[in-house]
């Protein structure tokens, strides 16, 4: 099996606001070509240790600078190794803050490898890819998230490598071939695949999802699966959906970022076996797929085709998406079963309320405009919307304290 591309998780350890250095490293990982999940600054180990086995990764990449280093790591690494997944080096710099003798006593601790300041970063870049680049093989050991996380990563490696030379022009063969199937199997989990335009909110709003997931439905679990697009250039990328997931910091929720790879569909050429992956599971009661960020002629979940491969498709828009026309040519207004107006603390809104819902009466489907502001914690609109969902999911009460269906649907 073809090795796959890097893939490595980057964070900042807790009480360290020092992010200039790793997003400076980030964007050089992804310009070798090399796919970067990053957590953000300010994460627990606990954070780091989920998001590395959800992810698959093939190490871990930490950028400490508030002294507390050798505890940190040391930390990293044994909560990896009490997971099952000790298989995933650790390594990391912090500029002068960490001494040679330090990097010694890591060392000892189980870090890998320690990059000091003055290390030039394509010295760094040519280590990273020789020390860490390894064939993704099956793994009897791996149980629970990992397994899931593994099964994944092979689905990726089926689908195929990226390849810089096609993947800025035409769709890869391989991605036409698996292009959405039909949703066919059965069962209690409802997929939702949430599309629109880049930066609407899509992220932060399936974010705020997730946690009156976890306030209705305490005993159930969500798997995220989030697109984002690789280089066409370089095959990198920076898998930025997670920074935005605060809410996935919790055992209920499985997330996984896929990068595109060259497939122009909008989502991972491996998006469907992931999904059948994370269904047939029997895990998830519910899952959301983000797509990257669409144009108005996409139809990353096949409504058009006959061949839906989700089962509710959830079509988010900003405030600023341009005028009627523009509203006329988005073509996933006429499939969508739920459509959003995010970002409704805009002042533009108002207006936009009115537009977008004489667009969708033409349709004369009877879709309903649910009007959100994701950025604020506690937004009804974002209530109202989980309790549709929870209705159309037949999400089961019986999992969770609360009934998710006795909430208020009206708008
Ligand atoms: C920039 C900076 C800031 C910026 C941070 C901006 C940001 N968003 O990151 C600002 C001004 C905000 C800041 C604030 C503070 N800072 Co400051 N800061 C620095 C500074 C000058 C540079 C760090 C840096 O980004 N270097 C650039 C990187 C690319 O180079 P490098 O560090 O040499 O790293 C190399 C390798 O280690 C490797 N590397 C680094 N990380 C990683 C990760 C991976 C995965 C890999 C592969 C490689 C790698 O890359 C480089 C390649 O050569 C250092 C001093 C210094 N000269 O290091 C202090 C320093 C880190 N800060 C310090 C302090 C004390 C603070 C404050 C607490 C100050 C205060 N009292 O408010 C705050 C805390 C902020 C917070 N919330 O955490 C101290 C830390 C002391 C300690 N730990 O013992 C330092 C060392 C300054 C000092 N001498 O006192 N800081
Ligand atoms: N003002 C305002 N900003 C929001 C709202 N929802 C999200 N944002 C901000 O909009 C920006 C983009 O949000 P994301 O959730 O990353 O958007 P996205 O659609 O997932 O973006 P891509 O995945 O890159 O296509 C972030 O800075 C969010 O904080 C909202 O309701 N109001
Ligand atoms: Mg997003």
């Amino acid at each position: 099996m073809a090795a796959p591309p890097l893939r490595l998780l980057t964070a900042v350890p807790l009480c360290d606001g020092h992010d200039s250095a790793i997003s400076t490293i980030n964007l050089e990982l992804a310009r070798h070509g090399i796919e970067v999940v990053y957590l953000g600054y300010h994460q627990s180990v606990a954070a780091i240790v989920r998001a590395a086995i959800q992810e698959d990764v093939n190490a871990v990449g930490l950028s400490s600078y508030n002294g507390g280093h050798i505890v940190f790591f040391k930390e990293v690494v044994g909560q990896l190794k009490a997971a099952g997944s000790g298989d995933i080096p650790v390594f990391g710099g912090g500029g002068g803050t960490i001494t040679p003798a330090d990097a010694r006593v890591m060392q000892r601790n189980g870090v890998d490898r320690i990059f000091f300041a003055g290390t030039p970063l394509d010295r760094i870049m040519a280590e990273i890819k020789t020390r860490y680049a390894r064939p993704a093989k099956p793994d009897r050991k791996f149980k629970g998230d990992r397994a899931l996380a593994r099964a994944i990563t092979l689905a990726e490696c089926r689908v195929g490598s990226p390849n810089p030379a096609t993947a800025g022009g035409t769709l890869r063969p391989d991605a036409k071939k698996s292009r959405p199937k039909a949703a066919t199997t059965a069962g209690k989990t409802f997929v939702i695949g949430v599309a629109g335009p880049g930066g609407a909110g899509k992220s932060t709003l399936i974010d705020e999802l997730t946690s009156r997931f976890l306030q209705k439905i305490p005993r159930g679990r969500i798997g995220l699966l989030a697109n984002d697009p690789s280089h066409p250039g370089t095959g990198g990328a920076i898998l930025g959906d997670r920074v935005s997931a605060i809410y996935a910091q919790d055992d209920r929720v499985f997330f996984r970022s896929l990068a595109t790879r060259g497939s122009l569909t909008g989502l991972s050429a491996a998006a469907p076996a992931a999904i059948e992956i994370l269904r047939s599971s029997g895990e998830f009661d519910l899952i959301f797929v983000e797509s990257v960020g669409v144009g108005q002629e996409s139809d990353p979940f096949g409504v058009f085709h006959g061949r839906k491969l989700v089962d509710a498709v959830l079509y988010v828009l900003p405030p600023h998406y341009g005028g009627r026309i523009q509203l006329q040519k988005i073509a996933l207004l006429n499939g969508a079963d739920l459509v959003v107006l995010n970002k409704c603390d805009d002042p533009r809104a108002h207006a936009a309320k009115a537009e977008i819902q004489t667009r969708l009466d033409q349709n004369q489907r009877g879709q309903h405009l649910h009007a959100t502001t994701a950025a604020k914690h506690s937004d009804l609109g974002v209530d109202r919307l989980f309790a549709v969902i929870a209705k159309l999911g037949g999400l089961d009460p019986a999992r969770g304290g609360e009934k998710a269906c006795q909430m208020e649907v009206s708008p």
